[in-house]
């Protein structure tokens, strides 16, 4: 019998399916108040969440009594940043229970996609790195492999975005506002978090220097679990978001001299902790409520961590081989002194037994090498809020530098260059620095990405510690970009070779050789136009704007940042508008290009973008010479949930950064996965994706890493493009100009700056042409259908490498030294 096979058998008596429908009348009651008769969505897609989650909390409780049994070791991966959007269908699809439900919900006079509408996403990260971190964990689980997330609560996930009059707008988003059926909070396990205060010296008995951390200002952490089922529902991970409570009603003090809101004040400031999720995508802000965060998360997880390490332990010598800290970048990295503070002035070891627990424990993964996106702290701030840590993280220098000076003596640049501790402009602590020091590995995402680091951003690093840089290249869970989101083409998949893709997606390979077979390409068209036709209806819904499924699908959905390029995608729109104006006869592939995405709310050049896209579909859309050929959609607030419905739908994937720009890069996987082709640069995992499915199947064009690098190095002009490309300087006019903006003289007129008298620094101009090529090769093969879903098939069909399970078994092999527990 097969794994998938096994897995189909084995839980569905357990989950006691022929009780459900009383159980979600019952919990209709019991947890909500209301009459089930009443028959309002909202309180029954709550009721079944309640029902759903019921039935796997045995065997959550059962997942983490063998762990403890079984004495293995344990993952913890921690993350400020979790994107796991809606959870019931992912319960259920991992459960294997969706028809079942499906028929249970329909005879409670619903259906199960209304239900499914009514849960607010889960959106607690900004973007490929907080879903990366969700993906890992699903994998986890259904790898059987002891893994624990742990994150913050933030009541406040990523902003909700409208679109007004073309503009960005945001608006807070309160998710669990009515309720979220899925967590458990813990009221009465408190963790009490310190900050502020100062660094004491005293002797011990035996007449020893240490150190303690006195008159702090302290906050408790509340731990709120999220279950996580892997693929079967038998095995059930935990997620721990942590969220801030202040540890005293309010001032006494206060209150006895009659302020009553300035004895609230200090309870109200702590609670503030967890309030709100950054939204900056690729730029860290220097905020003390961020470090807040940050040691927050650390703390309370450390606390966690020993508890239940020295339940079955007497001494902490053995904490490496008993556990394994993932830093999901370096924004938890502080959690690397704070475990040197509890190792030695909480349990007494001395700095060499401590430093050496500690470097075995932790492994980093870099997820950029934008370098506005790499964190440095005041060394200021971090001494008053954190003083005992900024001590130690001093000591952890100062002995660092010392091991490199006598490798390399009397390179004092290089000592400055590689100092965790940052000089010139202030002094600031480098973050980065500290986690490479701090950890027994590192990994960049994606080949290119670590090859990046191992030459550029850390190469000193890597000359000192040849073997500490390495790759692992991201990966998604099959279960939910393909399995979950997309049922048609799964069905499909199944139909031709069995279930066991869903938990090894190498198997995919065998649809290569159906890739030949006229009535399965004719299967896999005919899905794709259905999911084109679903998502055709929501967009109606969402934008009122109708689109036609049987015109190409392009798409690019990703945040807005310039070093992906939307406007590269904009100016494709114009030439083609430009193309159809000249000569309205001209045969031309039809096409409806989608855009979507967030822009960090203070990103002005990201916003106006948003705007541009906006005004240049305005007037595309509105002009009867291109009516049925070309069409722009921006389709407001991209999320999870709307990247289930964008994704499956996609027939082009946009991905076309400036090559050594993008770490990874997810959603290029997914869309593959899906059966969209891509045109992309030579970039993040694009690079890899290409090896995978072939040159022939894939749309490459542009500066590759190093050119992108030697262009720089040599002095770029973006108006020698300009001058020699007629297309491109009427495309780029026509952006300066008012064309776009007849209302608003001069709006656009930033934009064209940034490519003209800006230096253009993301490379559109250089790259326009070979882009221009690229998509006319996309138009002509789309025109010969056969040929397209072909390459669409073969697309898929060699996407296995891209699992996330595969990367999770290379983190656990290579990285934490775990095995799966036996099954
Ligand atoms: C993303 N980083 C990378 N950071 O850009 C992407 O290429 C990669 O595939 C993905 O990580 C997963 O490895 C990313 O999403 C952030 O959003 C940070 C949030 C906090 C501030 C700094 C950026």
């Amino acid at each position: 019998m097969s794994k998938a096979e096994k897995q189909k058998q084995f839980p569905k008596d357990l989950f006691r399916l022929d009780s459900l429908a009383d159980d979600i009348k019952r919990n209709m009651v019991s947890q909500l108040g209301n009459d089930p008769r009443n028959k309002r969505k909202f309180p029954y897609f709550h009721a079944l969440g309640h029902s759903v989650r019921e039935r796997l909390i045995d065997m959550w409780m059962k997942t983490q009594g063998d762990y403890y049994d079984s004495m293995t070791k344990r993952v913890y991966y921690l993350s400020l940043e979790f994107l796991p959007g809606r959870f019931l269908m992912n319960y259920l699809t991992n459960m294997q229970i969706v028809d079942e439900c499906k028929q249970v919900v329909e005879e409670l006079g619903f259906s199960l996609e209304e239900l499914e509408e009514e849960e607010w996403d889960a959106g607690l990260g900004n973007g490929g790195l907080g879903r990366l971190a969700s993906c890992y964990l699903d994998s986890m689980a259904s790898l059987r492999i002891p893994g624990y997330g742990y994150g913050i609560l933030y009541d406040y996930g990523i902003f909700y975005q409208s679109i007004r009059n073309g503009n960005q707008e945001e608006r807070c988003d309160n998710w669990r506002r009515s309720g979220c059926p899925w967590e458990i909070v813990r009221r009465s396990t408190l963790f009490e978090v310190r900050f502020y205060g100062r660094s004491e010296a005293y002797h011990n008995v035996d007449g020893k220097v240490c150190y303690r951390w006195v008159d702090t200002d302290n906050v408790m952490a509340v731990p709120c679990d999220i279950l996580i089922p892997g693929y079967g529902g038998e095995h059930v991970s935990n997620m721990r978001l942590w969220a801030a409570q202040s540890s005293r009603e309010f001032s006494l003090a206060d209150f006895n001299r009659g302020d009553y809101i300035g004895a609230m004040h200090g309870k109200v400031m702590s609670e503030n902790i967890t309030k709100v999720l950054y939204p900056n995508d690729q730029f860290v802000q220097g905020m003390e409520l961020r470090l807040k965060q940050q040691y927050f998360l650390v703390s309370a997880t450390f606390q966690d961590i020993l508890r239940r390490y020295l339940k079955r332990h007497v001494s902490l010598a053995a904490l490496p081989d008993a556990v394994a800290v993932q830093l999901n970048d370096t924004h938890p990295a502080i959690a690397i002194p704070e475990l040197m503070r509890l190792l030695m002035d909480e349990h007494n070891l001395g700095w060499e037994v401590a430093w050496d627990i500690c470097t075995r424990t932790f492994a980093y993964t870099n997820h950029t090498v934008l370098p506005e996106a790499l964190e440095t702290w005041p060394v200021d701030l971090l001494g008053r809020l954190l003083p005992r840590h900024m001590q130690i993280i001093y000591e952890i220098n100062r002995r660092f530098l010392e091991g490199v000076a006598q490798k390399y003596p009397g390179d004092t640049e290089r000592l400055s260059r590689m100092s965790i501790i940052q000089e010139e402009g202030g002094k600031r602590v480098r973050m980065a620095n500290l986690a490479i020091v701090g950890s027994h590995t590192v990994n960049g995402v994606a080949a290119l990405h670590s090859h990046i680091l191992q030459t550029g951003l850390f190469h000193d690093f890597h000359e000192y510690y040849p073997r500490k840089i390495r790759n692992v290249t991201n990966g998604i869970t099959p279960r939910r970009w393909l399995l979950q989101c997309n049922p048609a083409l799964s069905r499909l998949i199944t139909q031709a070779v069995g279930p066991d893709w869903v938990c090894n997606l190498d198997k995919l390979r065998e649809l290569v050789p159906m890739a030949e077979d006229s009535a399965f390409r004719e299967a896999w068209a005919k899905a794709k136009l259905d999911n084109k036709r679903n998502l055709a209806r929501y967009v109606l819904r969402k934008v009122e704007m109708g689109i036609n499924p049987n015109t190409m699908f392009d798409m690019q959905f990703k945040r807005m940042h310039e070093y992906k390029r939307q406007l590269l995608n904009v100016m494709h729109v114009i030439s083609l508008f430009n193309l159809i104006k000249d000569n309205p006869s001209a045969g031309i592939t039809p096409r409806t290009v989608m855009v979507g995405g967030k822009a960090a709310p203070g990103y002005y050049q990201a916003k106006l973008i948003i705007r541009l896209i906006n005004e240049v579909a305005r007037v595309v859309n509105s002009d009867e010479d291109v009516a049925g050929r070309l069409r722009v959609v921006f389709l407001p607030n991209y999320c999870i949930s709307q990247a289930e419905k964008v994704i499956p739908a996609a027939d082009l994937s946009e991905q076309i950064s400036t090559a050594g720009m993008e770490a990874s890069g997810t959603g290029n996987m997914k869309f593959s996965l899906n059966g969209a082709l891509t045109i992309g640069t030579l970039d993040g995992a694009n690079v890899e994706i290409m090896e995978e499915v072939g040159e022939e199947n894939i749309f490459i064009f542009g500066l590759k890493a190093h050119e992108v690098a030697e262009k720089r190095r040599n002095g770029y002009n973006p108006r020698e493009f300009y001058e020699n490309d007629p297309e491109l300087r009427r495309v780029v006019d026509m952006i300066g100009s008012d064309f776009f903006c007849p209302d608003d003289s001069g709006l656009f007129r930033p934009i064209f700056d940034s490519l003209m008298n800006h230096g253009d620094f993301y490379m559109l101009m250089a790259d326009y042409r070979s882009y221009m090529d690229a998509q006319s090769a996309v138009s002509a093969l789309y025109l010969d259908q056969k040929e397209w879903v072909r390459k669409s098939i073969l697309n898929a069909a060699n996407m296995g490498k891209f699992s996330s399970d595969r990367s999770v078994m290379e983190y656990a092999r290579g990285i934490w030294n775990v095995e799966p527990l036996e099954g």
